[in-house]
């Protein structure tokens, strides 16, 4: 079948599925209507204008449908947003020849919040091994670290004494020493190198490893992204993770937590693959993109045959999984893609508003009663000054105060309406939501449900790190107020914003990017203005 053809016969689908979908969609507020209602009109055989490409045809759901990018070349190289260039070789008696050094490093995970992790030549995750199917690979690692080290290749397929389980294959490599892998690359997909020592890898100590069949995969894709998943138990005034932790606070995407993830920018129609890594301690993550629906591909085994490949629009990735996801952007907008569990969608999540008291400042109450210790609240409502957040257990509460309480948007107290800054129990106050007084609001079980957030106190400097990208020119004014902790954005473009946007020339108003949504409102609360677009 001729690829554009096909490309541009599902685009036209899609459009008149859509305007289908509009003709007969239940009026808002329809909760109660009754069930089949307003989804007449699509998907029904005979044809007719509103038409679906039939469930497991070609076209089903963009599946076989190819972007921009002819098929049967190379693949595409793979772009990892956030991370450091990929790892440069050398041909050496055949062998494309890496080096790879262990080592301390700072990664700043959100503006000017430096974390102290262990990583490869300076960064955090390594940088990228992208190499091709059959090649012959040979990687140095040095270690400068102050204790041994190790290094294993999830996935490959390599001969035993290459595999990198200290005292089962070999010895350790000792500070100051190397160890040379070597060995030929027999599969494609999406692989990673890591430690083997189990708290190593929880200090950091991964990277990407890619490698590519020799013709793109059919469809190819225009556009190749990698990702890897971590988790890190940042405790109160430390910068250094806490490996023993089952519990985390900070979420990081190539080792950057949002909203400082940098949006991936694509061009409407492009074929889009996302690589997932999930390197974490113990979660899964289920990673859930909006607006659009892809295909399950790949996983740490590879590629799966088309035949097996899963409709979804949310892959659970476990622990030392990778998935493969592809799609073809044709709904244009800014659409989250974020881990879908409660706690990973927030940075430095505290215990319940918890007015923590700026332990920060003055270090973690210690000592505490059960009661206390657990956070307990013996007197009223939540926000109520006797509610201390535990003082052990799962307390986490970076970032709380009871000068700053709550603020994940704009509209929860602390933030919005001239609020910012106010103490929430304060008399007469009123709750930004709803205009309701503060001692009202506190009655309504479960309020707030807001947590501290790092928005809530963002600088000029700090929000020019978000805003001031190329690859956030025209985002909403707010944006990074709902963009928090295991989140990025996938902007799908039409044509001529997407040069607008990527060119880095010119202006481009806020909200350009939100179809049908208009310009930014003037923000309501001050201090947002005038940084950049
Ligand atoms: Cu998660």
């Amino acid at each position: 079948m001729d690829s554009e053809a096909t490309r541009r016969t599902f685009l036209q689908g899609g459009t008149m599925a859509a305007a289908g979908l509009i003709a007969g969609a239940a009026p808002a507020g329809a909760q109660d209507a009754p069930a089949g209602g307003g989804h007449e009109g699509h998907g029904q055989a005979g044809g007719g204008p509103s038409e679906r490409p039939a469930v497991g045809s070609a076209r089903d759901r963009g599946k076989l449908v190819p972007g921009f990018r002819a098929a049967g070349l190379v693949p595409v190289p793979v772009e990892v947003p956030d991370g450091p260039p990929k790892l440069a070789w050398k041909m050496v008696n055949g062998a494309k020849e890496f080096h790879l050094f262990a080592e301390h490093l700072k990664r700043e995970v959100l503006p000017d919040v430096w974390i102290d992790v262990w990583g490869y030549n300076g960064s955090m995750p390594g940088p990228m091994i992208e190499v091709v199917e059959g090649d012959k690979v040979r990687i140095i690692v040095h270690n400068k670290l102050p204790e041994p080290t190790i290094m294993h290749w999830h996935g490959i397929d390599v001969p035993n004494a290459m595999d990198g389980v200290e005292g089962l294959i070999q010895d350790p490599i000792k500070p100051g020493g190397t160890f040379t892998y070597e060995f030929t690359l027999e599969q494609n997909g999406t692989f990673f190198y890591h430690t083997h020592v189990a708290m190593q890898q929880g200090m950091g100590m991964v990277g990407l490893f890619i490698i590519h069949p020799k013709v793109a995969h059919f469809p190819p894709v225009d556009r190749d992204i990698a990702l890897i998943i971590q988790e890190w138990a940042i405790l109160p005034g430390s910068t250094i993770p806490n490996t023993m932790s089952m519990e985390f606070n900070l979420f990081t995407l190539n080792g950057r937590a949002a909203p400082y993830i940098t949006p991936m920018v694509i061009k409407q129609g492009e074929r889009v693959r996302i690589r997932l890594v999930n390197f974490s301690a113990i979660d899964h993550h289920p990673m859930h993109l909006h607006g659009i629906t892809f295909w399950i591909t790949g996983t740490e085994g590879g590629r799966i045959p088309d035949t097996a490949w899963i409709p979804s629009n949310n892959v659970l990735v476990a622990v030392a999984q990778a998935r493969d996801v592809e799609f073809v952007a044709k709904n244009p907008g800014d659409w989250v893609f974020h881990c879908h569990m409660f706690h990973h969608m927030m940075n430095f999540m505290s215990t319940m508003v918890g007015p923590m008291g700026g332990h920060t400042v003055q270090g973690m109450r210690a000592g505490q009663s059960s009661t206390g210790g657990m956070g307990i609240a013996t007197g009223g409502s939540a926000l109520s000054s006797e509610a201390f957040g535990p003082s052990f257990g799962r307390s986490m509460g970076e970032q709380t105060s009871l000068d700053r309480a709550v603020g994940n948007m704009s509209g929860m107290p602390g933030m919005g309406s001239g609020s910012q800054g106010g103490m929430p129990g304060m008399p007469g106050m009123e709750s930004a939501s709803v205009g309701m007084r503060m001692e009202d609001a506190r009655k309504v079980p479960g309020y707030p449900q807001g947590m501290a957030d790092m928005a809530a106190e963002m600088s000029e400097e700090k929000l020019q790190k978000l805003t001031g990208k190329r690859e956030a020119r025209g985002l909403r004014r707010d944006w990074y107020t709902g963009v928090e902790g295991l989140m990025t954005v996938v902007r799908v473009l039409p044509p001529d914003l997407f040069d607008a946007i990527t060119s880095g020339k010119g202006d481009v108003a806020p909200g350009a990017s939100v179809p049908g949504a208009g310009a930014s409102p003037i923000p309501a609360h001050g201090g947002h203005q005038g940084h950049p677009r």
